[in-house]
Order: C-alpha cells, then structure tokens, then sequence
C-alpha cells in the first residue's frame, strides 16, 4: 500500500555521528519505534499521522552504530493496536529487541501469550491528546489487570498539564508504571516549580512507578545544538532528567525515540543524542544503572 506522509514531516537523521560518549557494554536503547514499510506492516486507519517508513532493519543498524546491544520496541500510534511491525521487528532481533503493544479490551489471551513468545512485555496507554482518540479508563484498568500476571508493565505517555487528572488512575494501575519522556514537563518553568514537583511526588510515593529521562530533543526549548555551537544539546533539559536520575536512580531508562516522530523544527543527530547522557547521568554507576541494569531487570528479568 502507498503512503503519503504527513505534509512537512521530517524524515530520520542518515548518517547519524558517532557519539563521543562510549556506551556501557550491554546498554538498551528502551524507546524507540519501527514504523512500518508501510507496504509490508500498513498503518492504522485510526492514525493521527503518517510517517516515513522506518524499518527494523534500519533500527537495528543504528543500534550497531551507536553501540547499544538490545533495543525495546514501542508501539506507535500510527499503527494503532495492529502490533504486526513490533513483534516481526521482536522476533527478527535474535532476543535483543523487547516489545511494548497497543492492545483493545478485545484481545485474547492465546494473542496475549503470542506476543509474549516474541518478546512483549508491556502495553502503552497514550494519553497525549493530538495522538489518539479517548479511550474510557474502565477498558484501560480492565487490560492492566489481564496484563498483570504475565508480568508485563504499563507504560504511560501524557502532557505535564494532564497529571493531576490522570493521577487516580495512575496511583491505582495494578503494575510497575513506565513514564514515558518524564511527563513532558515544561522546561522554561523551574525544575522545582509546581508542575516537575508533582512528578517527582508522583514517582516519590509510588515505587512502582518508573520514568524514561528521554526525548530532550522534543521537550527543549533551548534547542539543539546547530542553534547554539555546542556538541552539548538541549541543556534546558538537563536540570530535570539528571534530578530523576539522581534521586531515583533504580527507577529511570533511557531511549532514543528514533525515528523521532512529529518533530516539527528539527531531526536529532541520533550521535548527539547518545552524547546528552553523561550530563544527566554524570557518574559510571549511574549510567550503569540507567543504561543496563535497569532496562534489563524490567524487560529481561
Ligand atoms: C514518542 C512521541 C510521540 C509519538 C508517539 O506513538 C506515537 O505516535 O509516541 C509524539 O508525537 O510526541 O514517544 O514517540
């Protein structure tokens, strides 16, 4: 099936840098997406866009390259809860990819065990509202609860503005709770202002609840580093992501988000990315923390 892609959408970085920053052996790059070919894996009727394919093989390529050893697997929304994409790109990873689907209250229990076979090992509830339409909470808390004794995990993704009301929910997920990007918070406000505040209390009276210290190419306002002639990119970022990494250092992974959906501005040199962790994971332990033994306990253990 052809596909055109949504006007003005920017296609992945080629030729991304090496990055200067060697990777811990055996790092997970733990967000990042395969989109399509759309030819071979179509993508969702109910989609909010339409990106440029982005491959399984092209992921793993890029992994080589940056000197990650495992990848976990994200489901997108422009493929709705068809997990076709996600679980070939799974299966096709000799045990290095793990997956997170998108599932309907009306999944089965044998397709549950499927994707489990091929690496599954949690679902996404996407609340972020320009990406999917209201799903009720009822049918979200009813598939938290069949996920539940597989083991598997939630995995959130909503706007800083959106927490308070989304807290209820949230505190009462039967699972560990994987945050995607830290909650987009608004990094022109003061990282221990009111808004980064609640997500800290959020992750400091919860222990099951988790955070991905990714995306500051998608939350910077600063911008990156083309704008401001540094290698160092997307500084604004780093005050909340090294505070998560530094007061809950057990509970934080990091990912690239390649294939960078919906950017607007500009495509990230998936190099310079790599290169943004040590300024937020400043020591060795640390980065092996955030980067291994973290990732691996959650989609490994
Ligand atoms: C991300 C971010 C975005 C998109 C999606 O599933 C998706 O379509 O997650 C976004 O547009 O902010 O994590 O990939």
């Amino acid at each position: 099936m052809n596909f055109q892609k949504t006007p003005g959408w920017l296609d992945w970085y080629a030729g991304p840098s090496k990055p200067r920053f060697v990777l811990p052996p055996g790092s997970v790059d733990a967000h990042c997406h395969v989109f399509g070919p759309g030819d071979e894996f179509p993508y969702a009727p109910e989609r909010k866009y339409t990106p440029c394919d982005a491959s399984k093989h092209q992921l793993f390529a890029l992994r080589d390259h940056l000197g990650f050893a495992r990848n976990v697997i994200v489901q997108a929304t422009c493929h709705g809860a068809d997990n076709r994409a996600l679980l070939d790109a799974c299966r096709a990873s000799g045990g290095r990819a793990r997956g997170v689907a998108t599932v309907r209250r009306s999944v089965t229990d044998a397709e549950l065990r499927e994707m489990h076979e091929a690496g599954v090992r949690g679902v996404r509830f996407n609340f972020v509202k320009r990406l999917v339409d209201f799903t009720p909470r009822d049918e979200l808390m009813e598939i938290a609860a069949r996920i539940a004794p597989l083991g598997w995990h939630v995995v959130v993704y909503f706007e800083a503005a959106d927490l308070p009301e989304l807290w209820d929910f949230f505190t009462a997920l039967p699972t560990t709770v994987v945050v995607d990007h830290m909650g987009r918070p608004d990094v022109s406000l003061p990282v221990d202002g009111p808004q980064f505040e609640l997500f800290v209390r959020l992750m400091r009276e919860h222990p099951n609840v988790w955070s991905k210290v990714s995306c500051p190419e998608r939350l910077s306002v600063a911008g990156p580093p083309a704008l401001n002639g540094e290698r160092a990119a997307y500084r604004d970022v780093v005050p909340f992501a090294r505070r998560l990494v530094e007061t809950f250092p057990d509970r934080v992974l990091w990912g690239t988000d390649w294939p960078h959906p919906n950017l607007k501005d500009h495509m990230p040199d998936d190099g310079l990315l790599v290169d943004f962790i040590p300024h937020i994971a400043v020591s060795p332990a640390l980065q092996q923390a955030l980067l291994v033994d973290n990732p691996m306990r959650l989609y490994w253990g």
